[in-house]
């Protein structure tokens, strides 16, 4: 209880950026900075909160899951047994565990979080595994990131020696050990079942749900899997309040988020805004398409949603409006192509990545992104006909909706959509290969 918890609370304006605020300070990745700007004040008001009362606030928030599906979040923690396992004769432990697998082509905003303010995440994290009354979180972390690898334990060691982690957290009798586990690099392990198949020592394939984690996850028992930047958004809610959070976004996709900014862009990067934003906004802070050129296509949020075009540039980037323009908000990732880019060619590489990562368990996504990248491949290099372009559509449409989790339906997104946008590009590649003229476009080398 005497650890400092900064000076005088600083009242927070209701406006963006609430994550990323501090991203630019000297060294903001230290606890003293982070004690600075109210750092950990959230972590007591919830440990003087009853763990339901703090699920009670996150559910009333309205606050959805950033990963990709924007599930409720409350809600997912609210599927938990509300007693302590101590209390349910022989229960099971409760875990908590953190997705940080990030690895959705062109989802760029985990990271950076994580290297620029990791006790917004491990502050989340105390007070999920309160709320979920969890005695154990772990952090699964893409391996190959070493330098996010090498900053979050340093800041798990700095929250231990502060107490905000360990036994009796601020005195309140609250106990809490987190791990940080570096995964191996797997795209697949970014889904939540095959990344606890993968925290528990084994090859990191999907299982079937349900049940869902909530109810046999981590060692067969109940369990949270939320994303980084879902988690990371808790402590300003705690500590400003529903309305507060509410103020920010739409009625059914409150608050603010994390957009990544790629491709043909003049100035790439992590963008926070409203949920609800639309893609002219951001275009408009981030200077616009490169210069000298104009919008082709673009990702909504990251390769596994639906293509939209310029068409779709004043559709709400929150979870509906991408719905209605038959796409998904995703990982909010937002893949920006100019008019040099060959479609065939992105989704060429596009499904090379699946076809890579296909975890192999199942056979219409094992098989299929295979042949796949067979006849994309041989469009782009060589040509085809027009058979191959009715093999294509017939091919993913074995997979999607066929397949056992969503990275089957993820691989067929760009087909679907690309031929529904620019079939006449792909009969364009029927006879010699592809028109285009790779040297003009920086965003892809097929
Ligand atoms: C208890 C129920 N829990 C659902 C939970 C479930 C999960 C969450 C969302 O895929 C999407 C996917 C990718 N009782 C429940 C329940 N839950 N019903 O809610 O579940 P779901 O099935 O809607 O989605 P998901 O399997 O979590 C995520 C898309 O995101 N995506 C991929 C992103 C990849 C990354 C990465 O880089 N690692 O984030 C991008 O768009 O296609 O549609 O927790 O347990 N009745
Ligand atoms: Fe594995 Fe692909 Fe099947 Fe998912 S859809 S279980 S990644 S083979």
């Amino acid at each position: 209880a005497d650890t400092p918890v900064g000076a005088a609370p600083e009242p927070e304006p209701a406006e963006v950026p609430v994550l990323s605020r501090h991203w630019h300070d000297q060294n903001s990745w230290t606890l003293d900075n982070y004690l600075r700007h109210n750092g950990y004040r959230a972590l007591r008001i919830a440990l003087d909160t009853p763990p339901d009362d703090v699920i009670e606030m996150v559910k009333a928030s309205g606050l959805r899951g950033r990963g990709g599906a924007g599930f409720p979040v409350g809600m997912k923690w609210s599927f938990i047994p509300q007693q302590q396992p101590s209390e349910a004769e022989s229960g099971p432990p409760h875990y908590l565990v953190v997705n940080a697998d990030e690895s959705e082509p062109g989802t760029c905003k985990d990271m950076p979080l994580m290297l620029a303010s990791p006790h917004s995440l491990i502050e989340g994290v105390v007070i999920a595994a309160y709320a979920i009354r969890a005695h154990h979180a772990f952090i699964y972390l893409r391996g190959e990131v070493a330098s996010v690898l090498r900053r979050l334990r340093t800041a798990v060691d700095e929250a231990y020696a502060a107490g905000f982690l360990g036994q009796n957290i601020l005195g309140s009798g609250f106990d809490l050990e987190l791990v940080v586990h570096a995964g191996a690099g797997a795209y697949i392990c970014g889904e939540e079942t095959a990344l606890l198949d993968s925290l528990e020592g084994r090859r990191g394939q999907p299982r079937l749900r349900p049940p869902f984690p909530a109810v046999a996850g981590l060692y067969a028992s109940p369990t949270v899997v939320n994303n980084v930047e879902s988690i990371a958004s808790v402590p300003p809610i705690v500590r400003n309040g529903v309305e507060w959070f509410r103020s920010f976004g739409t009625e059914k996709s409150p608050g603010f988020t994390m957009y990544s900014l790629s491709g043909h862009v003049t100035h790439p990067g992590q963008y926070e805004a409203p949920l609800g934003i639309t893609l002219r906004q951001l275009l408009e802070r981030a200077g616009g398409v490169r210069a000298g050129h104009r919008l082709k296509f673009w990702t909504p949020g990251g390769s596994s949603t639906p293509l939209l075009t310029p068409e779709h540039l004043d559709v709400p980037l929150d979870y509906e409006g991408v719905g209605a323009a038959g796409s998904m908000l995703g990982t909010k990732a937002l893949q920006i192509f100019d008019e040099t880019t060959c479609v065939v060619g992105a989704v060429l590489r596009w499904t090379q990545f699946y076809a890579h990562e296909s975890c192999g368990k199942c056979t219409p996504c094992r098989e299929g992104t295979y042949w796949l990248v067979q006849l994309l491949d041989r469009l782009e290099h060589e040509g085809g006909t027009a058979a191959d372009l009715d093999t294509l559509a017939d091919v993913t449409n074995s997979i999607v909706g066929k397949s056992f989790c969503a990275l089957g339906d993820g691989a067929g997104s760009p087909i679907v959509s690309s031929l529904q946008y620019f079939r006449d590009e792909y009969l364009a590649h029927l006879d010699h290969g592809c028109p285009f003229d790779h040297s003009l476009s920086t965003a892809w080398a097929p």
